[in-house]
């Protein structure tokens, strides 16, 4: 294999890695869609993303004006709660602590409200978002977002459940407490941490 233009070796064959695989998973090499709903009509010249709540600064970013922000590639594993695993997912976006540097989130944001174009909509802890795996994403594995899988922008968290993992997102919320979710007011787990298998409750 020849290595890619960030000098790592091109997509590596996914090893059936039981340190790798939480518990209950099961490998797929395909990449399943999945959606509650249908897939928001959304005009890159209309397409806006805020960041709103309790931060220092609400930002209101254009298609333009997000683009021109520094850009991230992270390579990472998804794990969803029905049961499927896809590893070596590689995204390309803005880093979630790069768009922080811009609201500062006051000291008494814990949890952030992450809604989609569509009315989907995930709660995530402020500390789960930090990690520097978490980006907002536009493409993934060298190509753009199709429009299923979030075009043309998604959050994702790796180290939880994919349903965080909130696809055609429009804006992030901080808040002081937690409030459940689309899928989290409906018995999913308030964190989704595949780890623990905190899946419904
Ligand atoms: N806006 C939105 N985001 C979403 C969903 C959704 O229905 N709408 N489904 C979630 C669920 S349950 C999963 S498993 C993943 C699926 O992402 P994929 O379709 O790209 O595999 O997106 C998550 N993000
Ligand atoms: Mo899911």
């Amino acid at each position: 294999m020849t290595p890619d233009v960030f000098g790592r070796r091109a997509r590596q064959e996914p090893k059936q890695d039981s340190s790798r695989l939480p518990p209950g998973q099961r490998l797929t090499k395909n990449w399943p869609i999945f959606i509650e709903g249908r897939i928001p009509k959304i005009e890159l010249a209309t397409w806006r993303l805020t960041l709103e709540g309790l931060v220092e600064e609400e930002v209101e970013f254009t298609w333009e004006r997000f683009m021109a922000l520094p850009q991230t590639s992270v390579t990472s594993d998804v794990h969803c709660v029905t049961r499927w695993s896809r590893f070596e997912n590689r995204w390309e976006g803005v880093a979630l602590s790069e768009l922080l540097k811009h609201v500062r989130p006051k000291p008494e944001a814990r949890h952030v409200m992450v809604h989609s174009y569509g009315g989907y909509s995930t709660n995530v802890a402020l500390a789960d978002l930090l990690s520097d795996d978490v980006l907002l994403a536009h493409s993934h594995d060298g190509k753009p977002l199709t429009p299923e899988h979030g075009w043309p922008l998604r959050l994702v968290v790796p180290k939880l459940y994919f349903w965080k993992s909130a696809k055609w997102v429009r804006s992030l919320v901080f808040m002081g407490r937690d409030r459940p979710g689309f899928w989290e007011a409906r018995g999913y787990h308030l964190r989704g941490d595949p780890w623990k298998e905190e899946r419904y409750v």
